[in-house]
């Protein structure tokens, strides 16, 4: 029979190897795992294993704050409880519940105010595959407004692919580009905005998101348009609040060229900043906000998250 941390390492390992992609998704299946594992083990495995459950899936991508956020509450949760393990138990599910249901309402409120920024007859650019991006695109077609996005392609490992077929399948009309040809597709096709997704937010508003955002962002400013970020602001790093900087993750050389000659070294980072200076607006779920106020508005929406991280930053220091 399977153990329940042995669900929790298939989870943990699907997320390492990308068939689970996509910040949101990798806190939803994350949740989701923490939540089958409490129902699931037994007192003994729970006692045990709990922090270990944790650990792996903390651990299975290093830029993934939201889903920092969520098991370092869910861990708080079950320690205030862990001298009874049935309160425990039912402490982690409901905690994992709430966690849930706190990331649907947070993204169907981005989607609410997302949408009516898309411009009717209007260019939209975006760059790897952001879910939230793509349900903000879809219900904007849904609501009427006709617009073309260009997606690209995002090397090595094509997210872009993605996006572009869930918008086609939606009916909306899509341009879709090598990476480098992100310039050129700007002063061909004159965007009016440009729209990301986030992987992680830092205090200060700087966004960190796929490899090529910045190129993406670089652009926008050359031929004057437009850069939004659609996110929850559930992926704020609270740890840069204490100082410490978002690790950024280096994947695997093999993704971009297995069989590379020997004395070429090839280098893999998944991800890159771009500065609030880039970026004209955040869509979350309070509405469209400038980059700087990012932690001051996550303190008023979630302030038991922020007590928690607070309280265990303190402790650290
Ligand atoms: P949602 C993705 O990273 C992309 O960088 C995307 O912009 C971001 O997650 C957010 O996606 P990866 O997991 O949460 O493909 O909006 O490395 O779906």
């Amino acid at each position: 029979m399977q153990t329940a941390l042995r669900l929790v390492e298939e989870t943990a390992s699907k997320i390492r190897r990308m068939e689970i992609r996509g910040a949101t998704a990798i806190l939803r299946a994350s949740l989701e795992a923490i939540r089958e594992f409490a129902q699931r083990a037994s007192d003994e495995e729970l006692r045990a294993e709990f922090s270990r459950a944790i650990e792996l899936l903390l651990n299975a991508r290093p830029t993934e704050p939201a889903v920092r956020n969520a098991l370092l509450y869910i861990t708080y949760v079950f320690r205030e409880h862990k001298e009874n393990v049935s309160e425990a138990r039912e402490a982690v599910i409901g905690a994992s519940q709430r966690f849930l249901q706190m990331l649907d309402d947070a993204l169907s409120k981005v989607v609410e105010y997302g949408w009516r920024r898309i411009p009717n007859g209007g260019v939209i650019m975006t760059h790897c595959h952001s879910k939230t991006v793509v349900n903000i695109l879809i219900r904007a077609h849904r609501e009427g407004k006709r617009f073309v996005v260009i997606t690209s392609e995002t090397r090595p490992l094509y997210q872009g692919r993605r996006t572009a077929r869930e918008l086609a399948e939606a009916g909306i009309k899509v341009y879709h580009i090598v990476d480098a040809a992100m310039r050129w597709a700007a002063r061909r096709f004159k965007p009016d905005l440009a729209l990301i997704g986030a992987d992680a937010i830092t205090s200060t508003g700087v966004v960190i998101n796929k490899i090529g955002s910045k190129l993406l962002a670089l652009v926008a400013r050359e031929f004057d348009f437009p850069l939004y970020v659609a996110t929850t602001l559930l992926k704020l790093d609270l740890r840069t609040v204490a100082g410490e900087y978002v690790p950024i993750e280096m994947r695997s050389p093999s993704e971009v060229w297995p069989d590379a000659p020997p004395n070429v070294e090839v280098l893999n980072p998944a991800f890159e900043t771009v500065s609030p200076e880039f970026i004209d607006g955040i869509i979350c779920e309070a509405g469209v906000i400038p980059p700087h106020d990012v932690l001051r508005v996550f303190k008023e929406l979630y302030p038991e998250i922020w007590n928690v991280s607070s309280t265990s930053h303190h402790a650290s220091l």
